[in-house]
């Protein structure tokens, strides 16, 4: 599986961060060229159908993508967000060095990705594949349970990471892949559950230092500001509904 000089190509949903978020950022704090394809225009090869092409393994040889986010290097083909994270990571120095704070590493990406699972299946507990509309009492009561049992144990969990680390990133003195997920994941939390992030985050003064320090890296912050970043909106991962958000908890 050679790799190339030319760009990364990154196969998302044009529309939203998603968990396509996490890869572009690993990209972007590393500097690393890539073409993010489905944003071109339509004529370009870009859009959608660039992502459902994609999808249907039609990129390359070997093991296909189930879903994207996908990433290409060459003619290598990876999709998992955590694995084309640890990828990007491993090649940029964005990781640690040592194989077992490797694997370490890969695992806080892991902890990452069921975060942005559970936070996708609050505002859709019956199936991806039904509006919100469709589902907003299960959702409700989903959300529920999220806010009171599951986002402070994941907020409280990377504070003690981080405890345990000695900080101030995650894995001690230096930047690493999982902090720009964690820092998407801070970002998402916050724009869909502000009230109920405000009160799970205020014990864990860690995480909001951590995400201003991510915010305020460079390339990140050049990043941020471009037209790159797409605005969080009701398509993505992190959904803001004030419903599910309630005051009362
Ligand atoms: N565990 C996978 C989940 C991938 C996933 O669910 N991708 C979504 C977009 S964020 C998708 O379009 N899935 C299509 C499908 O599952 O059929 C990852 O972390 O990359």
């Amino acid at each position: 599986m050679a790799t190339s000089d030319a760009p990364y190509r990154l196969y998302y949903w044009p529309m939203i961060q998603g968990r396509g978020e996490c890869a572009r950022l690993v990209l972007e704090d590393a500097g690393a060229p890539y073409v993010d394809v489905a944003r071109l225009p339509d004529e370009q090869g870009g859009g959608v159908n660039a992502v459902v092409t994609a999808m249907q393994g039609n990129l390359g040889k070997g093991v296909p993508p189930f879903a994207p986010p996908i990433l290409t290097d060459g003619d290598l083909v990876l999709s998992q967000t955590a694995n084309i994270c640890r990828y990007l990571g491993e090649r940029h120095g964005l990781a640690p060095r040592e194989q077992g704070a490797r694997w370490q590493a890969g695992a806080l990406a892991l902890t990452l990705a069921d975060l942005f699972e559970e936070a996708h299946n609050v505002h859709h507990p019956i199936s991806g594949s039904l509006y919100y509309e469709d589902q907003t009492d299960a959702a409700a009561r989903a959300a529920e349970c999220f806010r009171k049992e599951r986002l402070g144990r994941f907020l409280d969990y990377f504070g003690r990471v981080i405890a345990v680390s000695g900080g101030p990133w995650v894995l001690g003195a230096q930047a690493t892949y999982p902090d720009l997920v964690l820092f998407q994941a801070l970002e998402g939390l916050s724009y869909a559950f502000p009230r109920a992030y405000a009160k799970a985050v205020a014990g864990v003064p860690a995480l909001p230092a951590l995400r201003d320090r991510v915010a305020s890296r460079p390339r990140i912050a050049a990043y941020l500001a471009s037209d790159r970043r797409i605005p969080f909106n009701e398509m993505g991962i992190f959904r803001h509904y004030p419903e599910l958000d309630a005051a009362a908890d």
